[in-house]
């Protein structure tokens, strides 16, 4: 009877964006809040690591928000190494789109110059054979500089010859893969980034697939288990009803026999909330957005006041709705001001085109330049005499 490898087991987080600012807020030394908020999510992770027993972390990419970080920055995530190292933590550390340069060397590969033991940087289609607490783990990594020249596809058979049967295997990457459930701040990322389709996750020999890239977090595929770990924070409004944290995975094994079991570990995220107030046609709006915000847990909250009304109704203050989030204990308050172009009319904008640019330009000057009302005849007849010489 084979013994097989026992239990390894090992934490997967990806996307810290360590370095993104989209405030101004400082604590008392200078330092962007947002640095610490994911300081202090990357420290639980540790610590939690140390309380189970923990001894090994993969980072699935984008861990800095910047390939050229500011050297506060680097000393952040220095720090927050030495803290991994500290619990007695291997790290491996996979390279995602946001630390690849241009040109030279990306901002973890220091720790390769340094040689510092127990964190390996993954910037390579490659199979690391590790030791994790006297187990061993194969940890295939394809990062996201490797797939500026090849193919997730090609990349995969690659790491796939080097795989044994014989231990446990673990796949991570930093890929968008087709199918996964965008995180609100995900949309505008994704257009040019490296895609592959769940079909070539399927039947894989690895027991576990950790994936980065996508902010949410997510099971996208089976056997083996694929999983986005999500971001460690929100990094904007559109994540903000997603909890954030980090995944624990164990693999099994006994015998010939692998088996897997993870679970998402929830850390504290600063809360962003946005609030959808309409008060198109409303006596007194302001007190309404007030009455809003108070009934929100805004406290310690990033909030965003969504605000639609009529160009003609009663004023509003903005600088006192601001003042009325931060005295509610806000941190910060952003407004999102709409104000609706023609009251008691269409609205233009909330309608789709025709299909016909006549139609269109008709509807404009009715809705949007009554001052041209006169001249309209004038405008088509050159439309057409234009329609006439392009076709
Ligand atoms: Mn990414």
């Amino acid at each position: 009877m084979v013994e097989g490898n026992g239990i390894v087991r090992f934490i997967h987080t990806a996307d810290w964006h360590l370095g993104l600012t989209k405030t101004s807020l400082r604590d008392k030394n200078g330092m962007p809040k947002e640095y610490i908020w994911v300081k202090n999510s990357a420290t639980k992770i540790a610590d939690y690591a140390e309380e189970n027993g923990i001894k090994l972390a993969l980072l699935c990419g984008d861990i800095l928000q910047s390939h050229k970080p500011s050297p506060t920055v680097e000393n952040l995530l220095a720090e927050i190494i030495d803290r991994f190292i500290d619990a007695e933590m291997k790290v491996v550390y996979l390279i995602g789109n946001h630390e690849v340069p241009s040109w030279g060397d990306h901002p973890a590969k220091i720790y390769d110059t340094l040689d510092i033991e127990g964190v390996i940087i993954a910037d390579d289609i490659a199979v690391h054979n590790l030791e994790v607490d006297g187990k061993v783990i194969q940890i295939a990594t394809i990062p996201s500089n490797a797939l500026q020249n090849v193919s997730f596809d090609d990349a995969l058979a690659q790491v796939v010859g080097q795989i044994s049967e014989k231990y446990p295997a673990v796949l991570m990457s930093h890929i968008f893969v087709d199918g996964a459930k965008l995180s609100g701040s995900d949309i505008s990322l994704l257009p040019n980034e490296a895609h592959t389709s769940p079909l070539v996750m399927k039947n894989l020999p690895f027991q576990y697939v950790a994936l980065g890239h996508i902010h949410r977090y997510q099971q996208i595929s089976s056997e083996p288990v694929a999983v986005y770990s999500g971001s460690l924070q929100r990094t904007s409004f559109a994540e903000g009803s997603e909890t954030k944290g980090f995944v624990d995975v164990e693999i099994f094994h006994t015998g010939d026999e692998f088996s897997t079991e993870y679970h998402f570990v929830p850390v504290d995220a600063t809360k962003f909330i946005t609030v959808d107030v309409d008060i198109r046609g409303i006596e007194d709006g302001e007190r309404r957005i007030c009455e809003r915000i108070s009934a929100l847990p805004v406290e310690g909250a990033m909030l965003k006041v969504k605000i639609l009304r009529r160009r003609d109704d009663e004023k509003i203050s903005l600088p006192q709705i601001r003042k009325w989030g931060r005295e509610k204990g806000a941190i910060y308050v952003t407004i999102e001001d709409k104000v609706e172009r023609n009251s008691g009319k269409e609205d233009l904008f909330q309608q789709k085109p025709t299909g016909s640019i006549i139609a269109d330009v008709e509807r404009y000057i009715d809705l949007e330049m009554p001052g041209l009302v006169n001249k309209k005849k004038e405008i088509i007849r050159i439309i057409e005499e234009f329609n006439r010489e392009v076709n």
